[in-house]
C-alpha cells in the first residue's frame, strides 16, 4: 500500500488468515485459502462519526462495525473497476438496506447445506448436487455479493454460494489495489 492510500466506499476487503492455531489452520485447509472473511467500506453514515464497514458477522447478522475495531487486521483490498463504479450507489444502497433489515441474520446453515458441498464437489472436480438458493440470512460473502446482486451488478455467479476468496479472484470486476494490515491513515 502506497502512503497515500485511502479506502474508497464499496471497496472490497478481504481478511488473510495466517495465523498458527488449528482452528486457523483447519479453516484455511477447508476453504483452500487465507480468506476467511470479507467486509464492504461503506464510510461514515454521517461526517462526525467513525467510518462503518458493512458485514454479516455471527452475533449481529447484517450490521454496520466501526473500521476501527479492525486496525492491524492483514488483508487483500479489492476495488470495483472503473467501468462500473457507475453502479456503487446503489451498491451502498443496499448494503445500508440488508444491513438495516431485522430479517437478515447470520446464516449458520449455509455452512453445511452449501459451503460444505461446494468446497467437497469442487476438490473432487464433481458437479454440485445441490442448487444455491438465495434467502435473507447470510454469511459474510452471501451479504457483500448480495448487495452487488440487488443492484444488478452480477459480480459473481449466482448458483453457488460465494466465498469469501472469490472477490480476490473476481478479476472481472474487481481491481487488486494491495494488501496490508488495515490502518488508521486508510481512512
Ligand atoms: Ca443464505
Amino acid at each position: 500500500m502506497t502512503d497515500e492510500f485511502k479506502l474508497m466506499p464499496g471497496d472490497i476487503v478481504v481478511d488473510i488468515n495466517d495465523k498458527t492455531d488449528l482452528y486457523s489452520k483447519l479453516v484455511r485447509w477447508a476453504l483452500g485459502g487465507p480468506y476467511t472473511h470479507v467486509w464492504m467500506f461503506y464510510g461514515a453514515l454521517v461526517p462526525s462519526m467513525p467510518p462503518l464497514f458493512y458485514e454479516c458477522m455471527p452475533t449481529r447478522g447484517a450490521t454496520f462495525t466501526n473500521v476501527f475495531d479492525y486496525l492491524e487486521q492483514k488483508v487483500v483490498v479489492m476495488r470495483l473497476r472503473p467501468e462500473y463504479q457507475s453502479y456503487m450507489p446503489a451498491v451502498l444502497n443496499q448494503a445500508f438496506r440488508i444491513a438495516t433489515d431485522s430479517k437478515a441474520k447470520y446464516d449458520f446453515a449455509c455452512v453445511p447445506d452449501y459451503i460444505l458441498s461446494r468446497l467437497i464437489c469442487t476438490k473432487l472436480g464433481i458437479p454440485l448436487p445441490v442448487k444455491y438458493q438465495r434467502d435473507p440470512f447470510m454469511i459474510c460473502s452471501e451479504g457483500v455479493a448480495e448487495a452487488f446482486w440487488r443492484a444488478n451488478l452480477q459480480v459473481l455467479p449466482q448458483d453457488v454460494v460465494p466465498l469469501p476468496g472469490d472477490f480476490v479472484y473476481q478479476l472481472t470486476y474487481f481491481d487488486y489495489v494491495g494488501t496490508g494490515p488495515i490502518a488508521a491513515d486508510w481512512f
